[in-house]
C-alpha cells in the first residue's frame, strides 16, 4: 500500500503525488464510488499501484479540514482573491467566502488584485473593512508587480488555495508569484473564445516548500448547508462585542440590546459586514423555505 496527496482530480482520474514526488494516476474503486465517497484535491489517500494497468485508490485518510467551495481538503490557508474593480469587488461574496473558510476552520486572507486600476483610497475602502475584522489583507497588482513579495513570504511552506470569482486574476497572481508555475505541471487552463483562459479544476502546484492551488472561478455562492443559528460565529469580529448582548444566544437582529448592533453604530464593526450577515441570514431562510416546499 502506498500513500500520497491528490494534487489534481479531473475526468475521473486522480493524480496522486507520493512523498518521493512521484506522480501516479489513479482511478477510484467501484466500491468506493458506490459509497459516494468524496475524494477532493488535497486529500491524503492510499492506493494500490499497478505497473501493468490502472492504479486504484483504496482509501481516503482522515482530513485535517475540508472546504466546501471550492471543494478541497487539508489546506493551511485560503487566499480569497478579488479585484479592486473589473470585476467590481463584492462585499457580500467576499463575506460568504470568509464565512465558508471560518466554518471549515481554515485560515483565510484577502488578496485584492488590480490595485493599478483604482486610487489608494479606494483600495483602503475595501482593505480597511477586512483589517478591522481582523483579517490579513494583501493589496497587489500583477501588472505593476506590487505587493507580491509580502504575499509570497506569507505563503512560503503553506498549502494554500486561491479562490474567487472569475476574472479577478487568480492565474495571473500565481504566475506572478512564481513565473511559469502553470507550465510546471502541464496546462491547467483552457482557452475559451478570444484567447481568454479559464481555470477548469483545482490543482495543487508546488511552491516554495508548500503548494498553491488555482481553482475555477465562480459567479455566485449559495449559503447552502449553513445553520442560521451558527452564522454569527463565522463573522469573527462579532465575538468581542457579544458580551454586551442582553440575550444569549443573540441573533444580533431584532434584539433591542445587542452588542454587535451597537458596535456597528459605533463603527467598530464595518456596516458592510453586518449587512452581509443579514443578507446571508435571509438567504439561508429562503433556501430552507424552498427545500421545505419540495
Ligand atoms: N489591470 C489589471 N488587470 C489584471 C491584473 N492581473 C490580471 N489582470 C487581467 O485580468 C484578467 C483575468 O485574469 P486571470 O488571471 O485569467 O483571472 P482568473 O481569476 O484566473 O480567471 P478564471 O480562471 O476565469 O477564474 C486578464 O485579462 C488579466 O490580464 C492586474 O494586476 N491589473
Ligand atoms: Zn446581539
Amino acid at each position: 500500500m502506498t500513500s500520497g496527496r491528490i494534487i489534481k482530480n479531473f475526468n475521473g482520474y486522480y493524480y496522486v503525488e507520493t512523498a518521493e514526488k512521484e506522480l501516479v494516476t489513479c482511478k477510484i474503486k467501484g466500491k468506493m464510488k458506490k459509497e459516494r465517497f468524496s475524494v477532493v484535491t488535497g486529500d491524503m489517500v492510499e492506493f494500490e499501484k499497478n505497473p501493468d494497468g490502472e492504479s486504484m485508490l483504496t482509501a481516503v485518510l482522515p482530513r485535517r479540514n475540508f472546504l466546501e467551495r471550492p471543494a478541497m481538503a487539508n489546506l493551511d490557508c485560503v487566499v480569497i482573491a478579488f479585484a479592486c474593480c473589473d470585476p467590481d469587488f463584492s462585499f457580500l461574496l467576499a463575506d460568504k467566502m470568509l464565512a465558508f473558510a471560518e466554518r471549515a476552520g481554515i485560515e483565510a486572507v484577502l488578496c485584492l488584485n488590480k490595485t493599478d486600476l483604482v486610487s489608494e483610497e479606494d483600495v483602503e475602502k475595501i482593505a480597511g473593512v477586512y483589517k478591522l475584522a481582523g483579517y490579513r489583507v494583501f493589496a497587489v497588482s500583477t501588472f505593476k508587480g506590487t505587493g507580491l513579495d509580502r504575499l509570497k513570504e506569507y505563503l512560503n511552506g503553506k498549502i494554500s488555495a486561491f479562490a474567487g470569482p472569475s476574472g479577478v486574476g487568480k492565474s495571473s497572481m500565481l504566475n506572478a508569484l512564481q513565473p511559469g508555475i502553470s507550465l510546471q505541471t502541464g496546462h491547467i487552463s483552457e482557452k475559451i473564445g478570444r484567447g481568454r483562459h479559464t481555470t477548469r479544476f483545482a490543482q495543487l502546484l508546488p511552491f516554495n516548500g508548500g503548494y498553491l492551488a488555482d481553482t475555477p472561478g465562480f459567479g455566485n455562492l449559495l449559503a447552502e448547508n449553513i445553520d442560521e443559528r451558527e452564522l454569527y460565529k463565522y463573522f469573527r469580529e462579532f465575538k468581542q462585542f457579544e458580551h454586551n448582548c442582553k440575550f444569549a444566544p443573540c441573533t444580533h437582529t431584532h434584539e433591542p440590546v445587542c452588542g454587535v448592533k451597537q458596535a456597528v453604530q459605533e463603527g467598530k464593526i464595518a456596516a458592510s459586514r453586518y449587512q452581509s450577515y443579514l443578507a446571508i441570514l435571509d438567504e439561508i431562510k429562503l433556501l430552507k423555505e424552498k427545500s421545505g416546499k419540495r
